[in-house]
Protein backbone atom coordinates (compact mmCIF):
# COMPACT_ATOMS: atom_id res chain seq x y z
CA UNK A 1 0.00 0.00 0.00
CA UNK A 2 1.44 3.12 -1.13
CA UNK A 3 1.19 6.03 1.37
CA UNK A 4 -0.47 9.93 0.23
CA UNK A 5 2.59 11.23 -0.09
CA UNK A 6 4.52 8.56 -2.18
CA UNK A 7 0.62 8.99 -4.40
CA UNK A 8 2.00 12.53 -4.46
CA UNK A 9 5.33 12.08 -5.98
CA UNK A 10 3.88 9.74 -8.58
CA UNK A 11 1.14 11.90 -9.55
CA UNK A 12 3.73 15.29 -9.78
CA UNK A 13 6.10 13.03 -11.93
CA UNK A 14 3.17 11.99 -14.17
CA UNK A 15 2.38 15.85 -14.92
CA UNK A 16 5.58 15.56 -17.04
CA UNK A 17 5.10 12.52 -18.66
CA UNK A 18 1.34 13.76 -19.75
CA UNK A 19 3.45 16.61 -21.57
CA UNK A 20 3.96 13.69 -24.25
CA UNK A 21 2.79 10.66 -23.01
CA UNK A 22 3.23 8.73 -26.29
CA UNK A 23 6.98 9.76 -26.88
CA UNK A 24 7.46 8.71 -23.13
CA UNK A 25 5.58 5.37 -23.96
CA UNK A 26 8.47 4.70 -27.17
CA UNK A 27 11.03 5.77 -24.85
CA UNK A 28 10.19 2.87 -22.28
CA UNK A 29 8.99 0.54 -24.90
CA UNK A 30 11.77 0.59 -26.52
CA UNK A 31 14.08 0.22 -23.53
CA UNK A 32 11.94 -3.21 -22.79
CA UNK A 33 12.46 -4.73 -25.86
CA UNK A 34 16.84 -3.80 -25.29
CA UNK A 35 16.65 -5.22 -22.22
CA UNK A 36 14.42 -8.20 -22.39
CA UNK A 37 14.15 -9.21 -26.29
CA UNK A 38 11.62 -11.96 -25.68
CA UNK A 39 9.01 -9.62 -24.90
CA UNK A 40 9.64 -8.07 -28.31
CA UNK A 41 8.07 -11.19 -29.48
CA UNK A 42 4.81 -10.91 -28.23
CA UNK A 43 4.61 -7.86 -30.54
CA UNK A 44 3.29 -8.90 -33.96
CA UNK A 45 3.46 -5.31 -35.56
CA UNK A 46 6.90 -4.66 -34.04
CA UNK A 47 8.71 -8.24 -34.41
CA UNK A 48 9.48 -8.17 -37.76
CA UNK A 49 11.40 -4.81 -37.63
CA UNK A 50 14.52 -3.35 -38.28
CA UNK A 51 15.96 -1.75 -34.64
CA UNK A 52 16.06 1.55 -37.09
CA UNK A 53 12.48 1.08 -38.37
CA UNK A 54 11.13 -0.10 -34.48
CA UNK A 55 12.96 3.20 -33.06
CA UNK A 56 11.10 5.45 -36.04
CA UNK A 57 7.83 3.79 -35.95
CA UNK A 58 4.89 5.57 -35.52
CA UNK A 59 2.60 2.57 -34.90
CA UNK A 60 5.22 2.32 -31.66
CA UNK A 61 4.45 5.65 -30.85
CA UNK A 62 0.77 5.07 -31.25
CA UNK A 63 1.22 1.78 -29.16
CA UNK A 64 3.19 3.87 -26.64
CA UNK A 65 0.55 6.33 -26.18
CA UNK A 66 -1.86 3.34 -25.60
CA UNK A 67 0.25 2.22 -22.66
CA UNK A 68 0.93 5.64 -20.85
CA UNK A 69 -2.65 6.30 -21.34
CA UNK A 70 -3.96 3.16 -19.44
CA UNK A 71 -1.19 3.45 -16.47
CA UNK A 72 -1.82 7.15 -15.99
CA UNK A 73 -5.28 6.19 -15.49
CA UNK A 74 -4.60 3.51 -13.13
CA UNK A 75 -1.87 5.93 -11.15
CA UNK A 76 -5.25 8.35 -10.98
CA UNK A 77 -7.28 6.03 -9.14
CA UNK A 78 -3.92 5.87 -6.63
CA UNK A 79 -5.12 1.95 -5.61
CA UNK A 80 -8.21 1.99 -6.72
CA UNK A 81 -7.84 0.44 -9.79
CA UNK A 82 -10.40 -2.67 -10.35
CA UNK A 83 -12.25 -1.35 -12.99
CA UNK A 84 -9.33 -0.20 -15.41
CA UNK A 85 -7.02 -3.57 -14.26
CA UNK A 86 -9.30 -5.63 -15.87
CA UNK A 87 -9.98 -5.70 -19.24
CA UNK A 88 -5.69 -5.45 -18.80
CA UNK A 89 -5.35 -8.35 -16.78
CA UNK A 90 -7.93 -10.04 -19.52
CA UNK A 91 -6.47 -9.05 -22.45
CA UNK A 92 -2.51 -9.73 -21.19
CA UNK A 93 -3.76 -13.40 -19.75
CA UNK A 94 -6.09 -14.28 -22.38
CA UNK A 95 -4.98 -12.92 -25.59
CA UNK A 96 -1.07 -11.24 -25.67
CA UNK A 97 -0.22 -13.93 -22.72
CA UNK A 98 2.18 -11.80 -21.42
CA UNK A 99 4.16 -13.53 -18.44
CA UNK A 100 4.49 -11.35 -15.38
CA UNK A 101 8.15 -11.18 -15.60
CA UNK A 102 7.81 -9.28 -18.44
CA UNK A 103 5.25 -6.52 -16.50
CA UNK A 104 8.46 -6.41 -13.93
CA UNK A 105 10.33 -5.83 -16.89
CA UNK A 106 8.45 -2.97 -18.40
CA UNK A 107 8.37 -1.67 -14.47
CA UNK A 108 11.99 -1.52 -14.45
CA UNK A 109 12.22 0.16 -17.52
CA UNK A 110 9.97 2.40 -16.72
CA UNK A 111 11.85 3.43 -13.75
CA UNK A 112 15.13 3.81 -15.44
CA UNK A 113 13.31 5.62 -18.22
CA UNK A 114 12.17 8.51 -15.60
CA UNK A 115 15.36 8.83 -13.58
CA UNK A 116 16.98 9.43 -16.72
CA UNK A 117 14.42 11.89 -18.27
CA UNK A 118 13.15 13.88 -15.18
CA UNK A 119 15.97 13.79 -12.29
CA UNK A 120 14.55 16.52 -10.47
CA UNK A 121 11.23 14.56 -9.94
CA UNK A 122 13.01 11.47 -9.25
CA UNK A 123 14.47 11.46 -5.99
CA UNK A 124 15.08 8.54 -3.89
CA UNK A 125 11.56 8.75 -2.21
CA UNK A 126 9.94 8.80 -5.96
CA UNK A 127 12.10 6.01 -7.01
CA UNK A 128 11.04 3.81 -4.16
CA UNK A 129 7.06 5.01 -4.29
CA UNK A 130 7.92 4.06 -8.67
CA UNK A 131 8.85 0.63 -7.69
CA UNK A 132 6.25 0.27 -4.79
CA UNK A 133 3.65 1.01 -7.87
CA UNK A 134 4.71 -1.13 -10.36
CA UNK A 135 5.27 -4.01 -7.40
CA UNK A 136 1.42 -3.55 -6.85
CA UNK A 137 0.08 -3.46 -10.56
CA UNK A 138 1.98 -7.06 -11.49
CA UNK A 139 0.71 -8.49 -8.43
CA UNK A 140 -2.85 -7.29 -8.87
CA UNK A 141 -2.43 -8.01 -12.79
CA UNK A 142 -0.93 -11.53 -11.34
CA UNK A 143 -4.50 -12.21 -9.49
CA UNK A 144 -6.63 -11.03 -12.63
CA UNK A 145 -4.34 -13.68 -14.53
CA UNK A 146 -5.44 -16.54 -12.15
CA UNK A 147 -9.15 -15.90 -12.72
CA UNK A 148 -8.44 -16.52 -16.25
CA UNK A 149 -6.31 -19.45 -15.60
CA UNK A 150 -3.43 -18.00 -16.73
CA UNK A 151 -0.03 -18.81 -14.41
CA UNK A 152 2.11 -16.44 -16.23
O1 LIG B 1 -5.21 -4.70 -23.49
C1 LIG B 1 -5.59 -3.80 -24.18
O2 LIG B 1 -6.61 -3.03 -23.75
C2 LIG B 1 -7.24 -3.37 -22.53
C3 LIG B 1 -4.98 -3.52 -25.50
C4 LIG B 1 -4.02 -2.36 -25.51
C5 LIG B 1 -2.91 -2.47 -24.44
C6 LIG B 1 -1.79 -3.37 -24.44
C7 LIG B 1 -1.50 -4.28 -25.45
C8 LIG B 1 -2.83 -1.74 -23.28
C9 LIG B 1 -3.79 -0.65 -22.80
C10 LIG B 1 -1.66 -2.20 -22.59
N1 LIG B 1 -1.03 -3.18 -23.30
C11 LIG B 1 -1.23 -1.71 -21.36
C12 LIG B 1 -0.13 -2.12 -20.67
C13 LIG B 1 0.22 -1.50 -19.33
C14 LIG B 1 1.48 -2.19 -19.03
C15 LIG B 1 2.28 -1.91 -17.86
N2 LIG B 1 0.76 -3.07 -21.05
ZN1 LIG B 1 0.63 -4.21 -22.74
N3 LIG B 1 0.58 -5.22 -24.50
C16 LIG B 1 -0.38 -5.11 -25.47
C17 LIG B 1 1.75 -3.15 -20.12
C18 LIG B 1 2.86 -3.94 -20.13
C19 LIG B 1 3.16 -4.83 -21.16
C20 LIG B 1 4.38 -5.59 -21.20
C21 LIG B 1 4.32 -6.30 -22.35
C22 LIG B 1 5.38 -7.25 -22.87
N4 LIG B 1 2.40 -5.08 -22.26
C23 LIG B 1 3.08 -5.98 -23.02
C24 LIG B 1 2.65 -6.54 -24.23
C25 LIG B 1 1.50 -6.17 -24.90
C26 LIG B 1 1.10 -6.68 -26.20
C27 LIG B 1 1.85 -7.73 -27.00
C28 LIG B 1 -0.07 -6.01 -26.55
C29 LIG B 1 -0.86 -6.15 -27.84
C30 LIG B 1 -0.06 -5.72 -29.03
C31 LIG B 1 -0.45 -4.47 -29.71
O3 LIG B 1 -1.57 -4.02 -29.69
O4 LIG B 1 0.57 -3.86 -30.41
C32 LIG B 1 0.32 -2.72 -31.18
Amino acid sequence: VLSESEWQHLLKLWEKVEVDPSEHGKIVLLRLFHDNPKTLEHFEKFKHLKPDELKHSEDLKKHGNTVFTALGKILKKKGHHEAELKPLALSHATKHKIPIQFLQDFGSAFSHTMAEKHPAECGADTQAAIKKFMDMFCHDMAAGYKEHGFHG
